[in-house]
């Protein structure tokens, strides 16, 4: 399979698990508990796994998948399962509903996010938006689309001039906090913040333009992968929070126009909210 068709499967599987977050948001009968009481899943999220994972196992049997609902609960369970499998052929980096908690609540903000890496390397990067029937795509060195036209990132070069997008950890005591000393360090400089609640529709935002640049700890590569590819493709900079470049083991992110990333790096660095001050 080249990456063209590994492009047309991701799209696939995207609208159809898309189609099934889209009729089901809000109407979730049964909410699971996961590492702690803020880290939720659903059975449609494994119910639009279990689409995907359908669909690769008649068109790609020889693919290897790594999906959130996969792997067990928390941090380190998570970097483990990306550690395993990142040296794998064609690997498949898969989140049936990025922004969960929005999609319990009836929120219309939950995205399908499939990333597909060769050796580690990202190749195809795919993220669906069902509310809004917007399917964002990247090929390495093909540029990054939406709904097929050609996406580039924002040209604002001034961290006055830019609207920053963050979230919130479902860790409450320790890393919301470190989140939260950020947001203030940055809040007398930037435009504004916004906080949609996926972490893969704020990087497909920053490839389209839309917001300025994203920064967020403790993800995974299911919520980054995809993304990092589409703002790469679109001309932006995607690294961790202390500025090595993106790779599939990065989980403290900082993704930006390019224009305003080292500022941006600057502050979290500066109030001590990279992430990693605790590690
Ligand atoms: P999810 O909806 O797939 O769980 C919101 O700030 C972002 O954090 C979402 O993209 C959400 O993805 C992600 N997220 C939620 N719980 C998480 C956890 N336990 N570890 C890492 N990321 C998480
Ligand atoms: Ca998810």
């Amino acid at each position: 399979m080249n990456s063209l068709q590994i492009e047309e499967q991701a799209i696939l599987a995207a609208r159809e698990a898309g189609a099934l977050i889209r009729q089901k948001c809000g109407r979730a009968a049964q909410t699971i508990v996961k590492s702690n009481d803020y880290d939720l899943v659903t059975e449609v999220d494994k119910a639009c796994e279990e689409l995907i994972r359908r669909r690769l196992a008649e068109q790609a049997p020889t693919h290897h998948i790594l999906g959130e609902e996969g792997v067990a609960p928390g941090s380190a369970a998570s970097a483990q399962a990306v550690e395993e499998s990142r040296d794998a052929e064609v690997l498949w980096i898969i989140d049936p509903i990025d922004g969960t908690t929005n999609f319990i609540h009836g929120f219309p903000n939950s995205v399908v996010s499939i990333g597909v890496a060769q050796r580690g390397e990202l190749l195809v990067g795919v993220i669906y938006d069902p509310f809004r029937d917007e399917m964002f795509t990247a090929r390495r060195g093909e540029g990054a689309f939406l709904n097929g036209e050609r996406l580039s990132v924002s040209k604002e070069a001034t961290l006055q001039e830019s609207v920053l997008a963050t979230g919130f950890p479902v860790d409450t005591k320790g890393a919301r906090a470190i989140n939260m000393r950020g947001m203030q360090a940055l809040a007398p400089t930037v435009r504004n913040f916004r906080a949609l609640g996926t972490a893969a529709l704020h990087l497909a935002y920053v490839a389209a333009g839309r917001l300025t640049g994203f920064w967020e700890m403790d993800l995974n590569a299911w919520d980054l992968s995809a993304g990092s590819l589409l703002i790469q493709e679109a001309g932006g900079r995607v690294t961790d929070t202390r500025g090595v470049e993106y790779h599939l083991g990065v989980r403290h992110i900082a993704a930006t126009n390019g224009l305003v990333h080292d500022d941006l790096l600057r502050v979290l660095v500066e109030s001590r909210a990279t992430g990693y001050e605790a590690e």
